[in-house]
This record gives C-alpha cells, structure tokens and sequence, in this order.
C-alpha cells in the first residue's frame, strides 16, 4: 500500500514538473556578472524541474568571432558548466547548432514578429552602436532565435539576468500571436529572475552592468581568474568618496561590492553591513576579495580537470543533442502541420 502511495506521488510529481530552459553564449569566459545572475541558479533548479541548457553558439555570431577561438570557447563552456554543477545525469546540456530545430524554427518564427518590435530592443540598440560597421540581420534577428530556442521545449521557466526581461516579452508576445491563430502550439514561458545579482554592476563604472566585452578588464571578475588577480581588480574597484559600507541609493560601487559579498558568503544586507560598521573600504573590498576568490575555486578547479577530458565532454554534448532533437521535433512539426508546410513522409 505504501509503495503504491509512493509510485502514485511519483507519478504526480512527474506530471507537474515543469520545465526550464536557458542559454549562454560563447562569447568568451563567463564574467562574475553571468554567474550569479544566470549559471549559478541553474543546478539548483535540477532537483525540481526538468531542465534544459544550451550553449548558444548560433547566437554568438551575430558579432564577429574568430573561427578557432569560437570552437575553443564552446568546450571550455560546456566545461565550466559541468564544473558549475550542471549534472548531466539531471539535466541536458547541449550545444545549439547540434539541434536543426532552432535555426528552422526561428525562421517560422519571424515571420510572425514585427520589424517594429525588433528595432525597439535595447540590446540590439546597444549592440548596434558598438559595432557600427557590422548591423547585420542575424543581430536584429537575435531575440526571435531566442525566442525559439526557448519554445521549442514548451518551456515553463528561463532563468536569466535582468537583462533578457525584454527579450522575454518579446518571445512571450510571438508565442501568444502564433497561438492566438493556430492553437496552443507553444507554451507561454515566464522569466526566472533572482532578486539578488540579477544585474552585476562592473567595477570601474558601477552604473553599467558588468560585461565581458568590456574594455577595460578591471572592470569585470572572470570565472577563471585566479585568486591574486580577483584580490587586485576588488582593491581597485570604484567606490565613493565617504567611508562607510551601507547600502544606500546614489552609493552604487559599494552597493554593487555589498550585494556581491551578500550572495557568495548567504550574509543578509545588515549582516554584512553590521560586519563591517566602522571598518574602511581598504578592508572590505579585501573581504569581498577573498570571498569571490574562494566561492570560484571550486569552479576553476573542477573546469581544469574536466577540460582534460574531450572524450567525456563529446559524449554529454552529444547525448544531450540527441535528447533535445526528440523534444524540440515534436513542437517543430506540430509548427510546421499548423501553418500548412507538408510534412515529409517519416522515414
Ligand atoms: P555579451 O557580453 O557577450 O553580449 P552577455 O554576457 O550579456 O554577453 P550571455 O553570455 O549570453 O550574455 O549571458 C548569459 C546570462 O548571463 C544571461 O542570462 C544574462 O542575463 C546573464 N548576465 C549577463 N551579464 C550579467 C550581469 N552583469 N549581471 C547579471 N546577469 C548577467
Ligand atoms: N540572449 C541571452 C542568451 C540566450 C538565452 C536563450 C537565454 C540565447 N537563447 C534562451 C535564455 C533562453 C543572453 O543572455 N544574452
């Protein structure tokens, strides 16, 4: 009797688990930024959900990038996923340009987003005036891949940083307009947004958020920077001219430096602004220092190790590829069957 209780809660627990997916780019090593905002939820979201992740190197071409050092980053980011907690035992991890879908779905999917609202995303705005001479298609066209990649396994939640809460709304508008004519093809995804360190500010201009296209190094903390350099880049971090480590509106370095501590150590605010009443800014970026540097040790670590291992990497990319194609063809052809395209006859 027990047992069947038990089998029966299993299979509910199974039928509610919802869905997660996110992705990041290979666009170089992942920034402290990309961490607490987006990498470090996802394994903790494996237990409760199934979830789903990519590397989304069909994204990072939107800029230019260099042929050999886009390959390189690619494995190092399925690496320093693992190393982050990613268990593949739980979870897909996959490399995007594996699975056809996506490319084939967004295409659909454009034809059914407006030029008007592409050209309203900041980031494309951003991004265009940082590389005036390459505005290509595939940089305006970003968001509807995204939006794609996140459809196409009836996502329920996208843990991201506060950056992507647009391009969320947008996948949510195209999915909801493709569902308003066709039926319920897609499932309608919510952001999955954490209060804390959704948006890393950087070091030397704390009102910008902290990236690793940044010029200026010191402006980000990189997941496999050692201990000696994190230490530096904290010392230097901009601050303000008072003396006192509270959080306060106008006071952004030391909020930034606050929330950062806040997070890596499980101290609440006041906690951390009790610890360090009285205390110089010399002593507290020290300590922030020495927290971060110790929180990404086992990171580093683990990523060295499993770099070393191409045969293992090839065979999760792979096996997570093959899992994600089953998934992501199903919504891909029911698409394909709403719109009228004649299907292939099935081999
Ligand atoms: P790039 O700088 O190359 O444009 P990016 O770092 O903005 O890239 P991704 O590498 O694709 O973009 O980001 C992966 C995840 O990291 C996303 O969920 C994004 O929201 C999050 N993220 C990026 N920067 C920050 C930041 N400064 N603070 C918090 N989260 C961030
Ligand atoms: N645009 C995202 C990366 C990304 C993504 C996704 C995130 C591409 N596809 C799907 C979540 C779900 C960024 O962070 N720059």
């Amino acid at each position: 009797m027990e047992i069947q209780e038990k089998s029966q809660e299993d299979t509910q627990a199974a039928i509610v688990k919802k869905n997660v997916f996110s992705g990041i780019q290979p666009t170089g090593i992942p920034t402290l930024g990309n961490y607490l905002g987006a990498m470090r939820n996802w394994p903790l979201l494996q237990e409760e959900y199934h979830c789903i992740y990519s590397v989304v190197d069909l994204h990072s071409l939107t800029v230019r990038q260099e042929p050999a050092a886009l390959r390189k980053q690619t494995l190092s980011l399925v690496a320093l996923l693992l190393a982050c907690g990613i268990d593949p035992e739980k979870s897909l991890l996959f490399i995007q340009s594996h699975v056809s879908a996506h490319a084939e779905l967004a295409w659909l999917l454009n034809c059914y987003t407006q030029f008007g609202e592409l050209a309203r995303m900041t980031q494309f705005k951003d991004k265009s005036a940082k590389h005036p001479d390459n505005i290509n298609a595939g940089l305006f066209c970003y968001p509807v891949l995204m939006a794609a990649d996140i459809l196409l396994y009836q996502t329920d939640l996208v843990p991201v940083g506060a950056d992507q809460k647009q391009h969320m709304e947008l996948a949510r508008d195209v999915a909801g307009r493709f569902n308003g004519i066709y039926g319920e093809v897609f499932r309608i995804p919510e952001p999955y947004i954490p209060k804390e360190g959704a948006r890393v500010m950087s070091l030397q201009e704390p009102a910008k958020k902290m990236s690793k296209s940044d010029e200026n190094p010191n402006a980000y903390i990189l997941l496999l920077d050692d201990a000696d350099t994190i230490l530096r880049k904290f010392r230097r971090a901009v601050t303000d001219s008072e003396a006192e480590v509270v959080y306060r509106e106008g006071k952004d370095g030391i909020n930034n430096l606050i929330t950062i501590y806040s997070i890596v150590t499980g101290k609440t605010v006041p906690e951390v602004e009790h610890e360090f009443a009285g205390k110089g800014y010399g002593d507290f970026k020290s300590a922030v220092g020495e927290a971060v540097a110790e929180a990404l040790r086992p990171v580093r670590e683990t990523y060295a190790d499993l770099l070393k291992n191409k045969d293992y990497l090839a065979e999760v990319y792979t096996k997570g590829a093959e899992k994600a194609r089953a998934i992501a063809g199903r919504t891909y052809g029911k698409a394909c069957k709403k719109l009228g395209l004649v299907l292939p006859p099935r081999p």
